[in-house]
Order: C-alpha cells, then structure tokens, then sequence
C-alpha cells in the first residue's frame, strides 16, 4: 500500500517544483483499494476529469479523474499498489493560473451508460439533505456517482461514493475504460461474458465477443438497438419482476444456453413456413406392436418408422437433404441420410444424429434410438454425436398435443415435428372408420423450399407411413 505522500515530492528532471501538482486519491470509502488499470504515462497531456487510474474494489471498479489540466511529469503508483484516501497518483506540471488542490470525486460507472464524474471545479453548491436516504438504483436507470446520501456540503471534502450506488448487484463488472471500449464498438457490455478475476470484462472479452458476433453473422449487440442479420430489434424489456410478488431465480444450464442462442438466430433468420399434414398409421401401428412382441428386449419406438419414411422423402426431394452454403448463394445437396433425433432432457433439448439411416433397419435403428437417448440423457453424448445431420425430427407423440411449429436445426433446412396419434373417424368414401392417425409439422426454409414442394413432401411422408408395404422396400 502506498502511504499518502507529503507534498513536496522530489522533482522530476527539469521540473519548477512550484508548477507541479500533486493529483491525490479522493474519499473512495474504501482503504487498500487494488490499482487494476494506469490509464496515463509521463508525458501524456491529461485534461481536467481525464481519468488516471482505475480502482477496484470487492463491490465497485472505479476511475479516479485528475483534477487539474497539465502534463503528467511522474507517475507514483502502478497496477497492484493498494490506495487509500489521499494516495498521490502523479505528478502533473499544471496548465496556468492555480488549481484547486482538493482531490477530485471518482468517477463510477454502473449500469447506466450516461453516469458521469460530477465536476469538482467550481466548487457545487451545497446540497440539501434528503429527507431519505438515497433509494437504491432501478436497475437499468443511470446513475449519478458521487450522490450526496446525506448533502454535499463541503467543496474541499467530498462524499464517499457508495460502490452499491456506483455499481448496482447485476451490472457488468468491467472498468469504465473497459466500458469505454466496449461503447466504442458499439457492444452492448452487459452482453458480455468476463473472463476475469470474479468475471471481471476485460479488453479480451470485448474483442471476442465482436469476433464471435462477426462470424456468426450477427452485428453485436448494442443493447440500445440489438441487431441480428440486419433486424433491427427493440432492447429487451427490463422488469423489475420482485416488486409485483415473490421470486426465485434460475440459472439456465449449459445446454438452455447454448440451444437457446442457435434457436434464436434461427428463428430470427430463417423465414420458416409450417405444413401440416396428418398421416393414417393404422396398419403402421399393427406392424410395430407385432415387431415389439417378436423383439421383446428392444423398444420398437414410432420413431424409427418416421426416420425410414423421412429417408425415402429425402431421396425423392433432394432440396430437403440440403444446406444453404455461408453466402446463401449456393445450395450444398448431401447424398448421405443423417437423422437428428431431438431428445429432451433434464438439462434442456440435444439433437444427437444417427447416421446413414438409409442403411439401417427398423431394429438398428430402434436399437440406435435407444442408445443415442440414454447418452444424451447420461450427458455421454460428445459433439462428434450431434454433428453432421441432413434433417431433424422432433418427436412430443410421446407426450401429447396436436400439431406445433418446429424451428428448423440450421443449417439443415427442414424439420419434421410429430404429435401424439389418435384414432379418428375417417372417411373411406361408403363411411366413417376408426383410423389411427398421426399429426406431421413440417418446417421448412422458404429461402429453399417452396411451399409446393413442402405439401408434396409432407404428403409423400404420410403415403409412406401410411403404406407399411413402400416403407420397408
Ligand atoms: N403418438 C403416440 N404415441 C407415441 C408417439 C406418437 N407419435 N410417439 C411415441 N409414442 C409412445 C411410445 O411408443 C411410447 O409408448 P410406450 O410407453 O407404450 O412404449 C411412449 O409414447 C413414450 O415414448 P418416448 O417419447 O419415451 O419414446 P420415443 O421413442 O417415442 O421418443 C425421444 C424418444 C428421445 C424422441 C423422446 O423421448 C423425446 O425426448 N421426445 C421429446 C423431444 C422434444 O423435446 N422435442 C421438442 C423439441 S422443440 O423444444
């Protein structure tokens, strides 16, 4: 720790002493305060309010302004000196007439962009004390450091900035020049993952958000506008949800997160269509419960007579077994049949894939399904496992409901959803029959497929799962 130097610190070469001025540490309310960044060298020009170093507390990072224009002729303090009130910082030959030798306030920042460094000079009038003390900050409303809690009424003698003030609970915890550089891209910094002591933002962080947002085709988020593949979107709401009733919060796993960022950006830019389509999987049923009778150690799930069905689709309409390539200019058409299976967990959805399900069995793949479901309930699965798919399924048959709108797994460019089935009164053209019948979403991306082409689809699928004969040719 640096002790508060006496005035009169020996001369840098060259130096009137009598212009020199000494920029002191002011009442930060702490003592011991790490130095975590020096944001001036000798023989930088500093204007007044220029911050000169950044401190940072266990509660608080915060600038410290100088107070006084002028050239800094020494530095007296370095990254990981510790400071109190008082602590000299440089050495600054300042511009003319005298200065005012009061320390000046530290400048703060929470989570308002516009908190800025109140001006020691001239001096404030004094404040009137508030009836209350100071409310804690609306998150998401700026704040004002170096707020009076009990009136300013010393020119010389400033308040202690409150760090709870100055940097409230959830703001990002990165340094106003970290802030400063962040704005400066244009980034958003509460969108920004530290990597830092206690998740501190550092410089680092900043730059590969922005390289991750421009690789992913995302211009990265302001915050005031995000933008997504040129959308210009509203920011998102903030509510403070506690003062309508009791709450708890929930962290979201790793895989929520994940998932959640590849759902967005695909539903953001791919313009998805649903085409829905019922399938009469009557004879399909009978099938299967008599696959299961004569298989009893394996579970003969529907599942896998959808993926034979989608097989033979995806041959017939190529356009579905396709990738739109980074310029979307270009279609990639694969000759390989790779499921992705949507498996939900505790965790949240993974999408292992099961590969060249044209070469497979009902039982392979009934005996695949069964395994790829435990591993990914097991978290056993490993990336290898959830690549290289051509086409998505997503199966809640197993749980209920009719109909629903899959968001499509880019950059594949179709997903079919399947609902529960249920017996229904069918037409057969002299009456109605008890038909069983399974409800088919499929979506699709209109960049690549026309409507025209997705009810063909769909309606080959139903023939397909329809007719147990063509399936299993
Ligand atoms: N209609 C009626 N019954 C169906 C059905 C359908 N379409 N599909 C499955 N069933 C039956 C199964 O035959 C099984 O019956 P039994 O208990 O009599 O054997 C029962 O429903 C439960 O099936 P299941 O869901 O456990 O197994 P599955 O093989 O059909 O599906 C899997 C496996 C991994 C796809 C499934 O467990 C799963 O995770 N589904 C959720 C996928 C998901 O969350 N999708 C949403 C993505 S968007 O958020």
């Amino acid at each position: 720790m640096q002790p508060p130097s006496p005035s009169g610190a020996p001369s840098p070469a060259g130096v009137n002493m009598a212009d020199l001025k000494e920029a002191r540490v002011p009442d930060i309310g702490h003592a011991d305060v790490p130095v975590i960044e020096v944001l001036v060298k000798v023989g930088d020009r500093v204007e007044k309010e220029q911050s000169l170093i950044t401190l940072e507390s266990d509660k608080a990072t915060m600038e410290v302004p100088s107070p006084f224009a002028g050239v800094v002729k020494e530095m007296k303090l370095k990254v990981g000196d510790e400071v109190s009130e008082g602590a000299v910082i440089a050495l600054i030959e300042a511009d003319g007439a005298a200065v005012s030798p009061s320390p000046s306030p530290v400048s703060g920042e929470g989570r308002g962009e516009g908190a800025q460094a109140p001006s020691n000079s001239p001096a404030p009038a004094p404040a009137p004390a508030p009836a209350q003390p100071t409310p804690a900050p609306v998150a998401g409303q700026g704040v004002q450091p170096g707020i009076a809690p009990e009136g300013d009424v010393a020119p010389q003698v400033r308040p202690p900035v409150d760090a709870r003030v100055v940097m409230p609970g959830d703001a990002p915890y990165a340094s106003p020049a970290i802030r400063a550089f962040a704005r400066e891209l244009g980034v958003d910094i509460q969108q920004v993952k530290g990597s830092g002591r206690g998740g501190r933002i550092q410089r680092d962080d900043v730059s590969a958000y922005v390289k991750h947002a421009l690789a992913s085709g995302a211009r990265p988020s302001t915050g005031a506008s995000a933008s997504v593949g040129g959308l210009s979107l509203l920011p998102w709401p903030k509510v403070d949800f506690a003062k309508f009733g009791e709450i708890e919060e929930k962290p979201l796993t790793r895989i929520q997160k994940i998932s959640g960022a590849n759902l967005a950006r695909n539903w953001a830019m791919i313009p998805h269509v649903t085409q829905h389509e019922d399938a009469d999987i009557t004879e399909m049923e009978a099938f299967r419960k008599q696959l299961g009778a004569e298989n009893k150690d394996l579970k003969i799930s529907p599942l896998v007579f959808q993926i034979k069905a989608v097989v033979a689709a995806l041959k017939a309409f190529p356009q579905f077994n396709a990738s739109l390539d980074e310029s979307g200019e270009k279609l990639i058409l694969k000759k390989y049949f790779h499921i992705g299976i949507a498996v939900d967990t505790p965790d949240g959805l993974v999408v292992p894939v099961i590969r060249d399900c044209d070469k497979k069995g009902l039982l392979d793949l009934a005996r695949e399904l069964g395994e790829i479901s435990k591993k990914a309930r097991d978290k056993k699965l490993g990336p290898a496992e959830m690549s290289g798919g051509c086409f998505s399924i997503s199966s809640l048959g197993g749980i209920g409901g009719t109909y629903f709108t899959p968001i499509v797994n880019a950059p594949e460019v179709a997903i079919l959803g399947v609902s529960k089935s249920a017996v229904k009164p069918v037409w057969n053209g002299k009456e109605f029959a008890p038909r069983t019948m399974l409800p088919l979403s499929l979506s699709y991306d209109h960049r690549v497929i026309d409507g025209a082409l997705a009810a063909r689809f769909a309606s080959f699928l139903a023939n397909q799962l329809g007719d147990i004969r063509r399936l299993l040719l």
